[in-house]
């Protein structure tokens, strides 16, 4: 990190309510779309670390908002947690550090939004599950995080991003970046293009079920990914979910869609060695476990016998993200490589043929629990 980074985010640290001295920061290798720093100060002789984010607002449309998702969500979590009676609150939920004009951001001079959390000490993620007890945490992780907020409205949640997992609203976005191949990509990426527009039948399957009242919506995560979980370097055990801009109305079954894309293969989500790719029964097993262990106060039959479907049509989803922004230019998701986007696709496209290959046996098990 430069110099002048360096002395940038020292600035940013003084809009916010930060005691001591700064000493030290770096940037956080984490996400696609924001961008995440760690700083260190000396309080009192005591160093505290927090976490400065810039919010991408091309994303992000109505950050403010988003903001007070956020502050709700976090705090509803510390009060549900202080009534179970659980301790080290500061490693369990996220804490907003407000700004010096106690407002839960700062934009600086050059209109960026930053906020700041406290940071969660002496835990770690990792971008893909490794064993089954690592995917039987992230089950519980996120589904008491959906427990811990089911007694929250729907209604007093922004809208962070609208239509978000609208799987047919996604489709139509790629099918209009074929027909316009603005960057003449489209004949490399014809194989996978074929592919997605084969699974035509299974992309209105969940809208169709919560249009007909199978399915309802309830206060959901929306990015469930491995690598939002924090995990205890000690135990092992799940501490803290983070990433919550999209905490907003939505189906549990996106959630746990997503758990399955990023928690059932031991590989990288832009792995291209594609016969690594495929969906680890053990994996899947200690995912769904935990996750109805910890969902069992409110998951109806009806959303348990979408579990397995869901696994493939959230993986599809986001490999059709990931091949429309290749498609239309790499300008949606941070890329780091040529053709990013398009391993991440064929990545994604992969896990689905696997699923769809083990989805009986999946079913199976989903029933034995
Ligand atoms: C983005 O930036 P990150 O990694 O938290 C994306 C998710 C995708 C994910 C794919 C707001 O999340 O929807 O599933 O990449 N977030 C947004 O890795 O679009
Ligand atoms: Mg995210």
């Amino acid at each position: 990190m430069s110099t002048e980074e360096r002395t940038q985010l020292q600035t940013v640290g003084r809009h916010f309510l930060i005691e001591g001295d700064f000493q030290e920061a770096h940037r956080v290798k984490i996400g696609h779309i924001n961008e995440t720093f760690a700083v260190t100060y000396l309080d009192r002789g005591r160093q505290v670390r927090y976490i400065h984010q810039t919010l991408n607002t091309s994303v992000f449309k109505e950050p403010i908002a988003l903001m007070g998702n956020v502050l709700q969500v976090t705090e509803h979590i510390r009060k549900r947690l202080v009534q179970e009676g659980v301790g080290e609150l500061d490693r369990r939920a996220l804490r907003v550090i407000p700004s010096r004009e106690g407002r839960p951001f700062h934009i600086d001079s050059e209109g960026r939004f930053w906020r700041t959390f406290l940071f969660v000490e002496r835990v770690r993620t990792y971008e893909a599950a490794e064993t089954p007890k690592q995917a039987y945490q992230a089950g519980l992780a996120f589904g008491h995080f959906q427990s811990l907020l089911s007694d929250l409205s729907s209604q007093d949640l922004a809208v962070t991003i609208p239509d978000f997992h609208h799987t047919r609203k996604r489709f139509q976005r790629l099918q209009t970046a074929v027909a316009k191949d603005d960057v003449n990509r489209a004949m490399i990426a014809a194989p996978e293009i074929s592919f997605a527009f084969d699974q035509d039948p299974m992309v209105d399957t969940l809208l169709n079920a919560h249009a007909r009242g199978e399915v309802p919506e309830r206060v959901t995560h929306n990015d469930t990914k491995f690598n939002n979980v924090m995990l205890d370097l000690q135990t092992g055990e799940a501490m803290c979910v983070v990433d919550l801009d999209t905490v907003m109305p939505g189906l549990v079954l996106y959630d746990f869609g997503d758990m399955v894309r990023t928690t059932t293969s031991r590989t990288a989500e832009d792995e291209t060695y594609l016969d690594r790719v495929e969906l680890e029964m053990p994996l899947f097993e200690q995912l769904a476990r935990g996750y109805v262990e910890s969902t069992r106060s409110f998951l109806t039959p009806s959303e348990k016998s979408y579990l397995v479907l869901a696994g493939a049509l959230i993986t599809f989803t986001i490999g059709i993200r990931f091949l429309t922004d290749y498609l239309e230019g790499d300008h949606y998701f941070r890329v780091h490589r040529q053709d990013h986007n398009l391993d991440r696709c064929r990545k994604q496209f992969q896990l689905v043929r696997s699923i769809q290959a083990k989805r009986d046996q999946m079913e199976r098990f989903i029933q034995s629990l």
